[in-house]
């Protein structure tokens, strides 16, 4: 069963054991949902279509385990991942819930506390490396502040950066041939969180010591909670070569951090980053960040994780037809139409061209009168996306 949307392995969705398992707490409420075992989602996610699934630390192995337990987890889980033919595309750890993370791990006033991250990450490292993950993601929820007179944040920076150093040389040493992606977020849980943003997290990679093991991890919620258009910071990271996992969900502006399943808010937003992922033949893991509503029980939970799915091949679908239609295709390549007469004008600088290009008349007035034609190519598109074109 199943149509032209359903998911496939090959399209390379994954989720997270904490997305699926979210038990829909909040600050204001309890949980609605029991936990799901680990091995139960991994069959359950494989069935509906997905390719991968991703953790935290401590989503699959409690805080508290003996190693013992620990192994016997693993095990377990490594089993269910051969037997529904899933992967673990990415890792990550829990730096965020436990209360010795209050004030950050890698950021932390107290050394002590820099030092226990460091060794709660290699030994996520560690259990990523076992189960074949090859991108590890850092997001660094506490690394922030309330009071900003708490912390010196170029301190903070100094130290987030030692950190990744520190991590990138661990990685090399085992040999385990990762790749780290960092994820930005403006607030939540701190009121500040540092590297608000994926370009603030670009900035930094360039003063690593290994920025070629470094790239980002862009959520659509994070950088609409900051206001900005989430595509164009996709498209600066692909163009540093740096996307190497996106983390997807939807996200009203000015809200809390909702984690809306993917395309749920703003289908025309979704439509312009599935498109770009697309046509730039993004082939990394395209993973679902986000829960169901507090007022689902397990089966919402699943219609969620197809929705998830189900509507990127949409997405997928609409950006086709928008490449196969005449009419929007004719007014594209109108836009794009060169001009060599000024094209020679362009490009790399040379004294000659610059005093040349100094000389040239130009008529502004009659250049500011064009009308550019977007309000009809835009409505094209607007027909499309809802379904009458
Ligand atoms: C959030 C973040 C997290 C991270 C996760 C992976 O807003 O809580 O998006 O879900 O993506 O910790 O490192
Ligand atoms: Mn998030
Ligand atoms: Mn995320």
């Amino acid at each position: 069963m199943g149509d032209a949307y359903t998911p496939k392995k090959s399209d390379r969705f994954s989720f997270g054991l904490w997305t699926v398992g979210n038990v829909g707490r909040d600050p204001f409420g309890d949980p609605v949902r029991r936990p799901i075992p680990p091995t139960r989602i991994v069959k359950r996610l494989s069935e509906l279509g997905a390719w991968g699934i991703n953790f935290h630390d401590n989503d699959l192995v409690p805080i508290n385990a003996s190693l013992t337990q620990r192994n016997k987890i693993v095990r377990d889980f490594r089993k269910a991942l051969k037997d529904y033919d899933m992967v673990v595309p990415m890792a990550t750890t829990n730096t965020f819930s436990h209360p010795v993370f209050k004030d950050g791990g890698f950021t932390s006033n107290d050394p002590k506390v820099r030092a226990y991250g460091l060794q709660k990450i290699m030994r996520a490292i560690d259990l990523g490396a076992e189960v074949g993950a090859k991108i590890y993601v850092f997001w660094g929820g506490r690394e922030g502040a309330e009071s900003n007179i708490s912390k010196d944040p170029v301190e903070a920076v100094k130290r987030f950066r030692d950190g990744l150093n520190y991590l990138c040389r661990y990685v090399r040493d085992q040999k385990y041939g990762m790749k780290f992606a960092l994820e930005a977020k403006p607030n939540e849980p701190r009121a500040d969180i540092y590297f608000p943003t994926t370009g603030h997290y670009l900035g930094l990679i360039e003063t690593l010591d290994y920025p070629k093991m470094v790239g980002v991890n862009p959520e659509v919620a994070h950088e609409h909670m900051a206001g900005l258009n989430f595509h164009h910071g996709v498209a600066q990271a692909m163009d540093a070569g740096k996307l190497f996992h996106i983390d997807l969900n939807d996200q009203r502006v000015g809200r809390y951090d909702q984690d809306f399943r993917f395309a749920s808010e703003d289908y025309k937003s979704a439509f312009h980053l599935v498109k770009l992922l697309e046509d730039r033949k993004y082939r990394g893991p395209k993973h679902f960040d986000a829960h169901a509503y507090r007022t689902e029980d397990e089966n919402g939970v699943w219609d969620f994780a197809s929705g998830c799915m189900r509507s990127y091949n949409i997405l997928r679908e609409k950006v086709k037809r928008f490449q196969q239609d005449e009419e929007i295709q004719s007014i594209l390549a109108d836009i794009a139409a060169q001009n060599p007469e000024f094209e020679k004008h362009l490009g790399k600088y040379s004294k000659k061209k610059a005093q040349t290009l100094k000389r040239v008349k130009f008529d502004i007035d009659a250049m500011g009168k064009v009308g550019l034609a977007y309000e009809r190519l835009d409505q094209l598109l607007t027909d499309l996306l809802l379904g009458v074109r």
